[in-house]
């Protein structure tokens, strides 16, 4: 016989309620959620490298300043994401021990170079758009603290991607050359974009039970032919082509098909394997590592001041 308990939770999600920290939930719901806010939240903060890789080398000091301000956003979208995830019992600095040490994954997306200044606008219009593409619904999610994080996200991530379109539509109403890194940047982020949405739901090992969850309220499939839909009339205003000859309207569908995606680099990438893999972790080990002092420090004050109280 199912537990009063189960029954109460069940309950909970198929009303659409929020299921809260305090409340009983089953053990596989737990883990899932923390392996994937975790994965989320070590997006944000890994998600910092690539833009932060042109904060030194912004060509003026407004396009610097927004730079500045969009990378903070995700450090600060990172800490809402970590704070969800000790709702649930996990413990912040084991995550992130987990993430250097390779055990936990962060986006994909995150692997690939930023060559050239136009990709900073590449990253808001694309990276940016598929991020909230994937993250409105989960607005949405059954678990209370994610939701209401993600409310806040979302708005931001949204303002990240107007300033991207901005830059790329200044930077394509310039020169020939500056027309030109912008198609270029298009040509290596479009795919990996599509990437960000998981691999298709035949392979996707947690879907199904996370949409009985309610945690996802979307398969990945579903979200990629969302943002295909949705960029492809950006793609036209903004005067750029998006790298797919099998790009095309289906009337009957009412969708655009695409391509097939290269899932073996997809899964080299997942599986450490990508072309920043190895700089990033590394990267986020010195930091770790450089800001050890700042940790014993505010642990010091704060157990001063308890003792003080
Ligand atoms: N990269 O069964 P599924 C951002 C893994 S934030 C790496 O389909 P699930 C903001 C997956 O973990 C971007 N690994 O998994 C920003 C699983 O492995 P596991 C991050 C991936 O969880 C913008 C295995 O493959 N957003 O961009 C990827 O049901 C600009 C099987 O996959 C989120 O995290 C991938 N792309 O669905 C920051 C949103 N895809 O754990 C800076 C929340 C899948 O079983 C600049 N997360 N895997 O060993 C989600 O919505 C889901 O977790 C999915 C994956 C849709 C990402």
């Amino acid at each position: 016989m199912q537990s009063r308990e189960l029954d109460q939770f069940e309950q909970t999600v198929a009303a659409d309620h929020r299921v809260e920290p305090r409340d009983w939930m089953p053990d596989g719901y737990r883990a899932t959620l923390v392996r994937q806010i975790a994965q989320h939240a070590h997006s944000e903060i890994i998600g910092m490298q690539p833009e932060g890789n042109w904060i030194s080398r912004a060509p003026s000091l407004r396009r610097k300043a927004i730079l500045l301000a969009k990378v903070q956003d995700e450090a600060g979208h990172g800490l809402y994401l970590y704070a969800a995830a000790e709702t649930l019992g996990a413990d912040r600095e084991e995550l992130t021990e987990k993430l250097i040490a390779g055990r936990q994954k962060y986006s994909s997306i995150f692997n690939y170079p930023t060559l050239t200044y136009a990709d900073v606008g590449v990253i808001g219009w694309l990276v940016d758009g598929a991020a909230i593409c994937n993250q409105v619904p989960l607005c949405r999610t059954s678990y209370g603290p994610y939701a209401r994080a993600m409310i806040r996200v979302c708005k931001e991530e949204s303002f990240h991607q107007r300033q991207g379109y901005e830059l790329l539509m200044t930077m394509m109403s310039g020169t020939e050359q500056q027309r030109a890194l912008v198609q270029e940047s298009v040509d290596r982020w479009w795919w990996p974009s599509l990437m960000m949405f998981g691999p298709p739901d035949a392979e996707s090992s947690n879907t199904e039970q996370s949409m009985l969850w309610r945690i996802k309220r979307h398969t990945n499939d579903e979200l990629r032919q969302r943002f295909v839909d949705m960029s492809v009339p950006q793609a036209a205003k903004l005067g750029v082509t998006l790298p797919d000859p099998h790009l095309v309207w289906n009337a009957e569908r009412g969708h655009h098909d695409f391509g097939e995606i290269d899932w073996t680099e997809f899964w080299q990438v997942v599986k450490g394997d990508g072309p920043c893999n190895a700089q990033r972790v590394e990267h986020r080990r010195r930091a770790h590592e450089d800001g050890a002092w700042v940790r014993e420090a505010a642990t010091a004050y704060a157990r001063k001041k308890e003792q003080a109280a």
